[in-house]
């Protein structure tokens, strides 16, 4: 077993040293000592995706340190074992392929000795044929409509991955179909889409890999009888499928087996939009651009792979945020995506880190006494910019900042885009140069203010710069850079995870949540339920009943 003391080994306390020596240079003075540092400091895999980290407190030194950390840790080896399909999920006993899912070479990958390669084909082909009677009217309703409403309902990694991706995506959507999302438990979610939706045309997508999920079961029996009240029992099968694991529990809950799309407890919820949990995509987009996602990932996939470390991209975003988090005590980072279509991107990502990283056990059993996973935030330039841009200028806490951008949009009207290029670009430079305080005495001045007001506003006007970002540019955003974009974070995830030796791949924190809330509803339920929690929350369970009566 690997030491999991990883902050007493000599790849970490020489960070430590060398962190001390980088507190106070600042960027823009590297900037100025070496012309060719953004060259230095960029790589990309072929015109997808270009990654520029040169605006980041980092020298060629702190990168040397970083990827010694990395090798200490014996990383290349590491991904190997994901890719090789052995059960890193170490609690859970499970190999972690979703890298197979996006296999687009068929390279045989076994679990148990069995290749899997030939049930993953056999779901995509089936995919296929199912999205393409839909979206051209061979698979109909029940009183023979076309079926253009799709809902997913599903929570979580079945449906953050769907949601963003088919948004993110919208301009691929056919013509005539709509998608729409039912995940929140609160009735609201489910009555707002069902007001919106005609049980005639509506295609229900029962998306659950365990298939005992309250939300979702909850929502997709609400659908089923809307459509039942409607239109009748025989109608279930024409209007529900499901995508599951679990084909015991679909069939206990009334959907045809026939009618499931299967996958397996190698892919975990949040890496599950390869999958068949993307079929809501499928149908909007069609199969062939959703093949095109999956090879956009596996051309990361093979970057990831066969990359040296120097030079991969996964592997440097992932340093870096380990070189803030472990050794500069910045705990956080937000993710701003300068595209209406990723809007929702930064929601994903907060899954997908916060829970496969938020973790305080390592994979010995032991406590960890560094910090892990650091808490991920974001939302759509240039609308942030508005809002929490503050604090990230002039607060007391530092953010790195992942901008993501397309060059080219798909909606280029006037000179949209380009004021919202230019946005990106400004805000990284500002980020990184500041302001000092005499130059914003020198601006204040040539603007005409008295002396007075100059001494009075130039510290309110001055920024402190040397706050670090990341610009990811794409060409465009298609399906080929999307796949490509949500696999570099894939990855980028998974090397904090090994750094950590934490086990990245369970969630026994979201599981905690599942249970937790069986123990309380039936004394909602039941009015005379015995209360036996702490007295704030026998409190509140009382002040509901009241208010409920
Ligand atoms: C993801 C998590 C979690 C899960 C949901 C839904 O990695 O495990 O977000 O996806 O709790 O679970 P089901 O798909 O089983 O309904």
């Amino acid at each position: 077993m690997f030491d999991s003391r990883i902050n007493k080994s000599k790849a970490w306390k020489k960070l430590e040293s060398h962190c001390k020596s980088m507190r106070k240079v600042l960027m823009r003075d590297l900037f100025e000592k070496d012309s060719k540092r953004a060259q230095k400091f960029m790589e990309s895999l072929d015109d997808t995706i270009i990654l520029d980290y040169s605006k980041n407190r980092i020298t060629d030194k702190t990168m040397s340190c970083l990827m010694d950390l990395a090798r200490s840790r014996h990383l290349e080896e590491k991904i190997k074992a994901m890719f090789r399909g052995d059960k890193i999920n170490i609690t859970e006993n499970r190999a972690v392929l979703h890298i197979a899912l996006r296999n687009r070479e068929n390279r045989p990958i076994k679990v148990n000795g069995k290749d899997v390669m030939a049930d993953i084909n056999a779901v995509l082909k089936k995919m296929r044929q199912f999205s393409e009677d839909v979206r051209f009217g061979k698979f109909k309703g029940y009183t023979g409509k076309k079926l253009v409403n799709i809902v997913n309902i599903g929570i979580g990694g079945s449906d953050l991955g769907p949601y963003m991706a088919t948004e993110a995506l919208r301009k691929y959507w056919m013509k005539g179909i709509n998608c729409y999302f039912i995940s929140n438990i609160d009735g609201t979610a489910c009555a707002e889409v069902l007001n919106k939706v005609d049980p005639e045309t509506t295609l229900f997508i029962v998306a659950s890999k365990t298939f005992t999920t309250i939300e979702t079961l909850t929502n997709a029996k609400t659908c089923r009888k809307w459509l039942v009240d409607a239109l009748g029992e025989p109608a279930v099968s024409k209007h529900f499928v499901a995508l599951s694991t679990n084909a015991e529990e679909v069939a206990k809950f009334g959907i045809d087996t026939n009618n499931m799309f299967e996958f397996w407890d190698f892919v975990g919820g949040r890496y599950s939009m390869w999958s068949a949990i993307g079929l809501s995509l499928a149908i909007a987009v069609g199969m062939d651009n959703f093949e095109k996602m999956l090879e956009g990932a596996f051309a990361m996939d093979k970057h990831f792979a066969e990359t040296e470390l120097e030079h991969n991209i996964p592997v440097i975003l992932a340093l870096l945020g380990i070189w803030y988090n472990n050794f500069m005590g910045i705990h956080r980072y937000a993710v701003i995506p300068y595209d209406q279509y990723l809007q929702y991107l930064p929601s994903y990502l907060q899954q997908l880190d916060m829970e496969s990283n938020g973790k305080f056990v390592d994979v010995n059993g032991d406590y960890v006494s560094y910090a892990t996973g650091p808490v991920l935030f974001g939302g759509a330039g240039t609308n942030v910019q508005h809002s929490f841009f503050q604090l990230i200028h002039q607060g007391t806490e530092i953010v790195p900042c992942d901008f993501i951008a397309p060059a080219i949009s798909h909606n280029e009207i006037g000179n949209h885009h380009e004021i919202l290029l230019a946005n990106v670009l400004a805000q990284g430079e500002a980020l990184m140069r500041g302001k000092t305080v005499k130059e914003a005495a020198e601006e204040l001045k040539a603007a005409g203010k008295s002396k007075e007001e100059v001494e009075f506003l130039k510290k309110f006007k001055s920024f402190a710069g040397n706050r670090p970002s990341n610009m990811i540019l794409l060409k465009k955003v298609d399906p080929y850079s999307l796949g490509a974009l949500v696999a570099m974070y894939e990855h980028k995830v998974f090397v904090q995870g090994i750094i950590w030796n934490i086990d990245s791949f369970d969630q026994m924190g979201v599981e905690l949540g599942k249970k937790l809330t069986l123990n309380i509803l039936p004394e909602l339920q039941n009015a005379s339920a015995e209360l036996k929690h702490d007295s704030s929350t026998n409190a509140l369970i009382k002040l509901i009943r009241d208010f409920r009566k």
